[in-house]
Protein backbone atom coordinates (compact mmCIF):
# COMPACT_ATOMS: atom_id res chain seq x y z
CA UNK A 1 0.00 0.00 0.00
CA UNK A 2 1.23 3.72 -0.74
CA UNK A 3 0.30 6.47 1.60
CA UNK A 4 2.53 9.06 0.09
CA UNK A 5 0.42 11.18 -1.49
CA UNK A 6 -2.58 11.37 1.50
CA UNK A 7 0.58 12.52 3.04
CA UNK A 8 1.79 14.82 0.79
CA UNK A 9 -1.51 16.43 0.59
CA UNK A 10 -1.60 17.42 4.43
CA UNK A 11 1.88 18.43 5.49
CA UNK A 12 5.29 19.95 4.19
CA UNK A 13 7.76 17.36 3.69
CA UNK A 14 10.27 17.32 6.25
CA UNK A 15 14.31 16.56 5.62
CA UNK A 16 15.05 13.12 6.22
CA UNK A 17 14.80 12.28 10.28
CA UNK A 18 17.24 9.11 11.00
CA UNK A 19 16.52 6.85 13.96
CA UNK A 20 20.03 6.99 15.60
CA UNK A 21 21.15 10.25 14.52
CA UNK A 22 24.05 10.67 17.03
CA UNK A 23 23.99 12.63 19.87
CA UNK A 24 27.24 15.00 19.81
CA UNK A 25 29.30 16.41 23.21
CA UNK A 26 31.48 19.30 24.09
CA UNK A 27 32.54 20.23 20.66
CA UNK A 28 35.44 22.50 21.81
CA UNK A 29 36.35 19.95 24.59
CA UNK A 30 36.60 17.07 21.82
CA UNK A 31 39.08 19.11 19.53
CA UNK A 32 41.48 20.30 22.72
CA UNK A 33 41.62 16.79 23.49
CA UNK A 34 42.27 15.18 20.20
CA UNK A 35 45.13 18.18 19.97
CA UNK A 36 46.24 17.10 23.42
CA UNK A 37 46.41 13.41 22.14
CA UNK A 38 48.44 14.21 19.12
CA UNK A 39 50.79 16.29 21.28
CA UNK A 40 51.40 13.45 23.44
CA UNK A 41 51.48 10.57 21.10
CA UNK A 42 49.60 8.44 23.19
CA UNK A 43 47.25 7.07 21.26
CA UNK A 44 45.79 3.85 22.87
CA UNK A 45 47.03 0.88 25.23
CA UNK A 46 45.24 2.19 28.08
CA UNK A 47 46.37 5.85 27.73
CA UNK A 48 44.89 9.10 30.26
CA UNK A 49 42.16 9.93 28.70
CA UNK A 50 40.78 6.82 28.53
CA UNK A 51 42.03 6.15 31.99
CA UNK A 52 40.00 9.54 33.09
CA UNK A 53 36.64 8.72 31.13
CA UNK A 54 36.90 4.95 33.39
CA UNK A 55 36.91 7.40 36.31
CA UNK A 56 34.64 9.37 35.62
CA UNK A 57 32.29 6.32 34.81
CA UNK A 58 32.35 4.70 37.91
CA UNK A 59 31.34 7.90 39.72
CA UNK A 60 28.15 8.59 37.79
CA UNK A 61 27.46 4.59 37.12
CA UNK A 62 28.16 4.18 41.71
CA UNK A 63 30.14 1.10 40.44
CA UNK A 64 34.28 0.32 41.79
CA UNK A 65 34.88 -0.92 38.34
CA UNK A 66 34.26 0.26 34.50
CA UNK A 67 36.54 -1.56 31.95
CA UNK A 68 36.23 0.34 27.96
CA UNK A 69 35.89 -1.60 25.02
CA UNK A 70 35.88 -0.72 21.45
CA UNK A 71 32.00 -1.91 21.56
CA UNK A 72 29.77 -3.46 23.29
CA UNK A 73 29.52 -6.83 21.44
CA UNK A 74 33.40 -7.71 22.63
CA UNK A 75 32.49 -6.25 25.69
CA UNK A 76 29.81 -8.97 25.86
CA UNK A 77 31.97 -11.96 24.37
CA UNK A 78 34.76 -11.01 26.96
CA UNK A 79 32.11 -10.75 30.22
CA UNK A 80 30.67 -14.13 28.66
CA UNK A 81 34.59 -15.73 28.97
CA UNK A 82 35.12 -14.37 32.28
CA UNK A 83 32.42 -15.44 33.74
CA UNK A 84 33.42 -19.06 32.60
CA UNK A 85 29.79 -19.55 30.97
CA UNK A 86 29.63 -22.69 28.83
CA UNK A 87 26.58 -24.83 27.84
CA UNK A 88 23.29 -22.77 27.48
CA UNK A 89 22.85 -19.43 28.52
CA UNK A 90 18.92 -18.03 28.45
CA UNK A 91 18.72 -14.60 26.91
CA UNK A 92 15.63 -12.72 25.38
CA UNK A 93 15.21 -13.23 21.56
CA UNK A 94 13.53 -9.65 21.72
CA UNK A 95 17.24 -7.43 21.14
CA UNK A 96 19.29 -6.68 18.69
CA UNK A 97 20.99 -9.75 17.62
CA UNK A 98 24.64 -8.77 18.92
CA UNK A 99 23.03 -10.17 22.67
CA UNK A 100 22.84 -13.47 20.79
CA UNK A 101 25.80 -13.44 18.66
CA UNK A 102 27.87 -12.90 21.36
CA UNK A 103 27.21 -15.82 23.19
CA UNK A 104 27.35 -18.34 19.99
CA UNK A 105 30.37 -16.20 18.91
CA UNK A 106 32.00 -18.04 22.33
CA UNK A 107 30.30 -20.97 21.74
CA UNK A 108 28.12 -21.13 24.28
CA UNK A 109 24.07 -22.08 22.89
CA UNK A 110 21.61 -18.81 23.11
CA UNK A 111 18.28 -20.55 24.80
CA UNK A 112 15.44 -17.77 23.67
CA UNK A 113 13.31 -16.62 26.53
CA UNK A 114 9.96 -14.40 25.67
CA UNK A 115 9.39 -11.36 27.30
CA UNK A 116 7.23 -9.36 29.26
CA UNK A 117 4.42 -7.36 27.20
CA UNK A 118 4.35 -4.36 28.98
CA UNK A 119 8.29 -3.66 29.88
CA UNK A 120 9.65 -5.52 26.81
CA UNK A 121 12.35 -7.26 29.59
CA UNK A 122 12.87 -10.88 29.49
CA UNK A 123 10.16 -13.07 31.59
CA UNK A 124 11.06 -14.30 34.58
CA UNK A 125 8.47 -16.97 34.64
CA UNK A 126 9.74 -18.19 31.15
CA UNK A 127 13.23 -18.11 32.03
CA UNK A 128 12.55 -20.05 35.70
CA UNK A 129 10.63 -23.12 32.11
CA UNK A 130 13.49 -22.67 30.45
CA UNK A 131 16.75 -23.89 32.86
CA UNK A 132 18.14 -27.31 32.33
CA UNK A 133 21.30 -29.36 33.46
CA UNK A 134 23.04 -27.50 30.73
CA UNK A 135 22.18 -23.91 31.84
CA UNK A 136 24.87 -22.03 33.32
CA UNK A 137 23.89 -18.19 32.65
CA UNK A 138 21.29 -15.51 32.15
CA UNK A 139 21.36 -12.66 30.17
CA UNK A 140 19.08 -10.01 30.93
CA UNK A 141 18.64 -6.70 28.20
CA UNK A 142 17.19 -3.69 29.34
CA UNK A 143 15.52 -3.04 26.26
CA UNK A 144 15.04 0.75 25.58
CA UNK A 145 16.99 1.26 28.70
CA UNK A 146 13.96 -0.11 31.03
CA UNK A 147 15.67 -2.10 33.50
CA UNK A 148 14.98 -6.01 34.25
CA UNK A 149 13.71 -6.88 36.87
CA UNK A 150 17.07 -7.48 39.18
CA UNK A 151 15.79 -9.17 42.30
CA UNK A 152 14.03 -11.82 40.35
CA UNK A 153 16.67 -12.55 38.00
CA UNK A 154 18.83 -12.80 40.78
CA UNK A 155 16.64 -14.82 43.11
CA UNK A 156 16.37 -17.39 40.11
CA UNK A 157 20.34 -17.43 39.42
CA UNK A 158 21.23 -18.30 43.05
CA UNK A 159 18.21 -20.73 43.10
CA UNK A 160 19.95 -22.44 40.11
CA UNK A 161 23.85 -21.79 40.63
CA UNK A 162 23.30 -19.91 37.39
CA UNK A 163 25.76 -16.66 36.85
CA UNK A 164 23.64 -13.36 36.22
CA UNK A 165 24.58 -10.25 33.90
CA UNK A 166 22.76 -7.75 31.58
CA UNK A 167 23.11 -6.28 28.15
CA UNK A 168 23.06 -2.72 29.16
CA UNK A 169 23.17 -1.56 25.47
CA UNK A 170 20.38 1.01 25.96
CA UNK A 171 20.30 2.20 29.35
CA UNK A 172 23.28 4.23 30.14
CA UNK A 173 21.75 6.51 33.14
CA UNK A 174 19.01 4.54 33.22
CA UNK A 175 17.91 3.29 37.03
CA UNK A 176 14.77 2.03 39.37
CA UNK A 177 14.07 1.38 42.61
CA UNK A 178 17.45 3.25 43.64
CA UNK A 179 19.64 1.21 41.56
CA UNK A 180 21.63 3.20 38.67
CA UNK A 181 21.82 -0.03 35.83
CA UNK A 182 25.55 -1.26 36.07
CA UNK A 183 24.91 -2.30 39.65
CA UNK A 184 23.13 -5.33 39.04
CA UNK A 185 24.16 -8.82 38.47
CA UNK A 186 27.68 -9.49 38.09
CA UNK A 187 28.56 -7.10 35.66
CA UNK A 188 26.60 -5.21 32.87
CA UNK A 189 27.83 -4.15 29.21
CA UNK A 190 27.35 -0.71 28.18
CA UNK A 191 27.19 0.07 24.51
CA UNK A 192 28.93 3.61 23.76
CA UNK A 193 27.90 3.38 19.65
CA UNK A 194 27.18 6.69 17.53
CA UNK A 195 23.75 5.65 17.80
CA UNK A 196 23.66 5.50 21.62
CA UNK A 197 22.67 7.78 24.29
CA UNK A 198 26.22 8.61 25.12
CA UNK A 199 28.15 7.78 22.02
CA UNK A 200 32.56 7.25 21.96
CA UNK A 201 31.75 6.49 18.03
CA UNK A 202 32.26 3.12 18.73
CA UNK A 203 32.80 1.67 22.27
CA UNK A 204 31.35 0.33 25.49
CA UNK A 205 32.37 -0.30 28.92
CA UNK A 206 31.68 -3.44 31.02
CA UNK A 207 30.69 -1.89 34.99
CA UNK A 208 31.00 -4.48 38.02
CA UNK A 209 31.15 -4.08 41.68
CA UNK A 210 33.69 -7.10 41.69
CA UNK A 211 37.46 -6.95 41.94
CA UNK A 212 38.80 -9.94 40.77
CA UNK A 213 36.10 -10.30 37.40
CA UNK A 214 37.34 -6.77 36.43
CA UNK A 215 41.04 -7.82 36.46
CA UNK A 216 40.10 -10.64 34.77
CA UNK A 217 37.99 -8.58 31.66
CA UNK A 218 41.40 -6.18 31.99
CA UNK A 219 43.59 -8.89 30.82
CA UNK A 220 41.46 -10.36 28.51
CA UNK A 221 40.80 -7.38 27.31
CA UNK A 222 44.29 -6.43 25.98
CA UNK A 223 45.73 -10.11 24.70
CA UNK A 224 46.28 -11.71 28.67
CA UNK A 225 49.01 -9.50 29.58
CA UNK A 226 49.18 -9.10 33.68
CA UNK A 227 52.06 -6.66 32.94
CA UNK A 228 54.77 -6.15 30.32
CA UNK A 229 56.10 -9.28 28.97
CA UNK A 230 53.71 -10.91 30.97
CA UNK A 231 51.03 -12.89 29.38
CA UNK A 232 48.68 -15.21 31.86
CA UNK A 233 45.95 -16.08 29.33
CA UNK A 234 44.33 -15.64 26.47
CA UNK A 235 43.18 -12.64 25.52
CA UNK A 236 41.92 -10.52 22.67
CA UNK A 237 42.16 -6.77 21.71
CA UNK A 238 38.91 -5.17 22.81
CA UNK A 239 40.76 -1.84 23.92
CA UNK A 240 39.09 1.79 23.54
CA UNK A 241 41.44 4.33 21.78
CA UNK A 242 42.45 7.57 23.08
CA UNK A 243 40.03 9.53 20.70
CA UNK A 244 36.90 7.50 21.31
CA UNK A 245 38.21 8.37 25.26
CA UNK A 246 37.98 11.85 24.31
CA UNK A 247 34.57 11.38 22.96
CA UNK A 248 33.29 10.15 26.29
CA UNK A 249 34.53 12.72 28.10
CA UNK A 250 33.30 15.38 25.67
CA UNK A 251 29.50 13.43 26.03
CA UNK A 252 29.99 13.65 29.90
CA UNK A 253 30.30 17.75 29.42
CA UNK A 254 27.11 17.63 27.70
CA UNK A 255 24.81 14.76 28.84
CA UNK A 256 22.76 16.76 31.19
CA UNK A 257 21.55 19.06 27.89
CA UNK A 258 21.74 15.89 25.87
CA UNK A 259 19.03 14.41 28.71
CA UNK A 260 16.68 17.15 28.48
CA UNK A 261 16.68 17.49 25.13
CA UNK A 262 15.76 13.85 25.20
CA UNK A 263 13.53 13.81 27.68
CA UNK A 264 11.44 16.90 26.09
CA UNK A 265 11.05 14.78 23.04
CA UNK A 266 9.87 11.94 24.73
CA UNK A 267 6.87 14.65 26.53
CA UNK A 268 6.06 15.67 22.91
CA UNK A 269 6.12 12.59 21.46
CA UNK A 270 3.65 11.36 24.38
CA UNK A 271 1.25 14.71 23.80
CA UNK A 272 1.47 14.36 19.96
CA UNK A 273 0.46 11.28 19.91
CA UNK A 274 -2.40 10.81 22.55
CA UNK A 275 -5.65 9.66 21.60
CA UNK A 276 -4.53 8.36 18.38
CA UNK A 277 -6.05 4.98 18.19
CA UNK A 278 -3.97 1.76 17.85
CA UNK A 279 -0.90 3.64 18.55
CA UNK A 280 0.93 3.16 22.31
CA UNK A 281 3.83 4.87 23.05
CA UNK A 282 6.33 2.89 25.33
CA UNK A 283 5.95 4.36 28.65
CA UNK A 284 9.17 5.47 30.35
CA UNK A 285 7.14 7.57 32.69
CA UNK A 286 7.71 4.80 35.77
CA UNK A 287 11.52 5.10 36.23
CA UNK A 288 13.51 7.07 38.24
CA UNK A 289 16.32 7.71 35.98
CA UNK A 290 16.26 7.57 32.28
CA UNK A 291 18.08 8.72 29.43
CA UNK A 292 14.67 8.50 26.72
CA UNK A 293 16.91 7.71 24.34
CA UNK A 294 14.50 5.69 22.23
CA UNK A 295 10.69 6.13 21.19
CA UNK A 296 9.26 3.15 20.64
CA UNK A 297 5.50 3.03 19.58
CA UNK A 298 3.00 -0.33 19.14
CA UNK A 299 1.23 -0.09 16.15
CA UNK A 300 -1.66 -1.97 16.33
CA UNK A 301 -3.34 -2.81 13.26
CA UNK A 302 -6.81 -3.69 13.71
CA UNK A 303 -7.16 -0.53 16.00
CA UNK A 304 -5.08 1.72 13.22
CA UNK A 305 -6.34 0.56 10.47
CA UNK A 306 -3.36 -0.43 8.84
CA UNK A 307 -0.06 -2.49 9.77
CA UNK A 308 3.12 -1.40 10.89
CA UNK A 309 4.85 -2.19 8.15
CA UNK A 310 2.95 -0.10 6.17
CA UNK A 311 3.01 3.03 8.50
CA UNK A 312 6.99 2.59 8.64
CA UNK A 313 6.50 2.80 4.75
CA UNK A 314 4.38 5.78 4.71
CA UNK A 315 6.71 7.05 7.26
CA UNK A 316 9.82 6.34 4.99
CA UNK A 317 8.05 7.94 1.99
CA UNK A 318 8.13 11.38 3.78
CA UNK A 319 11.83 11.42 5.03
CA UNK A 320 10.97 9.95 8.25
CA UNK A 321 13.73 6.95 8.54
CA UNK A 322 11.48 4.75 11.39
CA UNK A 323 12.95 1.39 12.28
CA UNK A 324 11.10 -1.80 13.23
CA UNK A 325 13.96 -2.82 15.79
CA UNK A 326 13.98 -6.08 16.51
CA UNK A 327 12.41 -7.39 14.09
CA UNK A 328 12.29 -10.88 13.39
CA UNK A 329 13.48 -11.50 16.65
CA UNK A 330 17.26 -13.53 17.24
CA UNK A 331 14.84 -17.12 17.27
CA UNK A 332 13.83 -16.75 13.86
CA UNK A 333 17.38 -15.26 12.15
CA UNK A 334 20.01 -17.27 11.18
CA UNK A 335 22.00 -19.09 12.32
CA UNK A 336 19.83 -19.48 15.18
CA UNK A 337 16.67 -21.03 13.35
CA UNK A 338 18.19 -22.84 11.48
CA UNK A 339 20.71 -24.43 14.34
CA UNK A 340 17.82 -24.76 17.19
CA UNK A 341 14.93 -25.45 14.86
CA UNK A 342 14.09 -28.62 16.91
CA UNK A 343 13.86 -26.68 20.34
CA UNK A 344 12.88 -23.31 19.73
CA UNK A 345 9.41 -22.70 20.96
CA UNK A 346 7.15 -20.00 19.89
CA UNK A 347 7.63 -17.00 21.44
CA UNK A 348 4.28 -15.29 21.43
CA UNK A 349 5.21 -12.06 22.82
CA UNK A 350 8.12 -11.65 20.89
CA UNK A 351 6.42 -12.35 17.70
CA UNK A 352 3.83 -9.76 18.39
CA UNK A 353 5.99 -7.42 19.60
CA UNK A 354 8.28 -7.71 16.12
CA UNK A 355 5.04 -7.73 14.38
CA UNK A 356 3.99 -3.83 15.88
CA UNK A 357 6.60 -2.09 17.23
CA UNK A 358 8.26 0.98 15.68
CA UNK A 359 11.05 3.10 16.62
CA UNK A 360 10.87 6.75 15.88
CA UNK A 361 13.30 9.79 15.38
CA UNK A 362 15.16 11.45 18.66
CA UNK A 363 18.21 13.10 19.99
CA UNK A 364 19.41 16.16 20.04
CA UNK A 365 19.99 16.47 16.58
CA UNK A 366 16.04 16.57 16.04
CA UNK A 367 14.48 19.91 17.01
CA UNK A 368 11.09 20.30 18.28
CA UNK A 369 9.42 20.90 15.22
CA UNK A 370 10.52 17.52 13.99
CA UNK A 371 8.53 15.80 16.52
CA UNK A 372 5.75 18.07 15.86
CA UNK A 373 6.19 16.62 12.37
CA UNK A 374 6.21 12.93 13.20
CA UNK A 375 3.72 12.79 14.88
CA UNK A 376 1.50 14.72 12.33
CA UNK A 377 2.41 12.35 9.88
CA UNK A 378 1.21 9.31 11.83
CA UNK A 379 -2.07 11.65 12.96
CA UNK A 380 -2.77 12.22 8.88
CA UNK A 381 -2.27 8.74 7.97
CA UNK A 382 -4.74 7.45 11.06
CA UNK A 383 -7.05 10.08 9.78
CA UNK A 384 -6.79 8.90 6.38
CA UNK A 385 -7.45 5.55 7.32
CA UNK A 386 -10.88 6.25 9.17
CA UNK A 387 -11.94 8.45 6.36
CA UNK A 388 -11.64 5.55 4.05
CA UNK A 389 -13.11 2.87 6.77
CA UNK A 390 -15.90 5.21 7.02
CA UNK A 391 -16.54 5.75 2.86
CA UNK A 392 -16.58 2.21 2.82
CA UNK A 393 -19.35 1.47 5.42
N1 LIG B 1 23.03 -5.14 22.62
C1 LIG B 1 22.01 -4.36 22.22
C2 LIG B 1 20.70 -4.48 22.91
C3 LIG B 1 22.20 -3.42 21.19
O1 LIG B 1 21.16 -2.66 20.78
C4 LIG B 1 23.46 -3.33 20.58
C5 LIG B 1 23.68 -2.40 19.50
C6 LIG B 1 24.51 -4.15 21.05
C7 LIG B 1 24.26 -5.05 22.08
C8 LIG B 1 25.88 -4.11 20.47
O2 LIG B 1 26.51 -2.85 20.73
P1 LIG B 1 27.79 -2.42 19.83
O3 LIG B 1 28.64 -3.62 19.64
O4 LIG B 1 27.26 -1.84 18.55
O5 LIG B 1 28.46 -1.39 20.71
C9 LIG B 1 22.52 -0.02 15.17
C10 LIG B 1 23.86 0.01 15.85
O6 LIG B 1 24.93 -0.27 14.94
C11 LIG B 1 23.97 -0.91 17.02
O7 LIG B 1 25.08 -0.47 17.80
C12 LIG B 1 22.72 -0.83 17.89
N2 LIG B 1 22.72 -1.78 18.97
C13 LIG B 1 21.49 -1.08 17.04
C14 LIG B 1 20.23 -0.96 17.85
O8 LIG B 1 21.45 -0.07 16.04
P2 LIG B 1 21.79 -0.79 12.82
O9 LIG B 1 22.03 -2.01 12.03
O10 LIG B 1 20.39 -0.36 13.01
O11 LIG B 1 22.71 0.42 12.31
P3 LIG B 1 22.51 1.43 11.12
O12 LIG B 1 23.82 1.62 10.46
O13 LIG B 1 21.35 1.01 10.27
O14 LIG B 1 22.19 2.81 11.84
C15 LIG B 1 21.00 3.01 12.54
C16 LIG B 1 20.47 4.39 12.27
O15 LIG B 1 21.33 5.36 12.82
C17 LIG B 1 20.27 4.76 10.81
O16 LIG B 1 19.00 5.40 10.73
C18 LIG B 1 21.36 5.76 10.51
C19 LIG B 1 21.65 6.37 11.88
N3 LIG B 1 23.06 6.72 12.04
C20 LIG B 1 23.94 5.71 12.30
C21 LIG B 1 25.27 5.99 12.47
C22 LIG B 1 26.27 4.88 12.75
C23 LIG B 1 23.47 8.01 11.94
O17 LIG B 1 22.65 8.92 11.69
N4 LIG B 1 24.80 8.31 12.12
C24 LIG B 1 25.73 7.35 12.38
O18 LIG B 1 26.92 7.66 12.56
O19 LIG B 1 22.45 -1.06 14.25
Amino acid sequence: MDFSSEFSDCIELPPTLHVGCPNVGDRDLFHRLVDEIFSSRRLTNDGPVVAELESKLCEYLGVRHCVTVCNATLGLQLACRALDLTGEVIVPSFTFVASAHALQWEGVTPVFADVDPIRHTIDPDHVARLVTSRTTGILGVHLWGSPCNPTELAQLASDHGLRLFFDAAHAFGCGNHGKMVGQSGECEVFSFHATKFFNTFEGGAIATNDDALAAKIRRMRSFGFAGVDHVVGIGTNAKMNEVCGAMGLSMFADLESILQCNRRHYLNYRDGLAGIDGVRLFSLDHLEHCNWQYIVVEIDESEFGCSRDDVMRSLHDVGVLARRYFYPGCHRMEPYRTLYRERIDRLPVTERLCDSVLCLPTGSALRESDVDRVCAAIRSLADAKRSVIRRAV
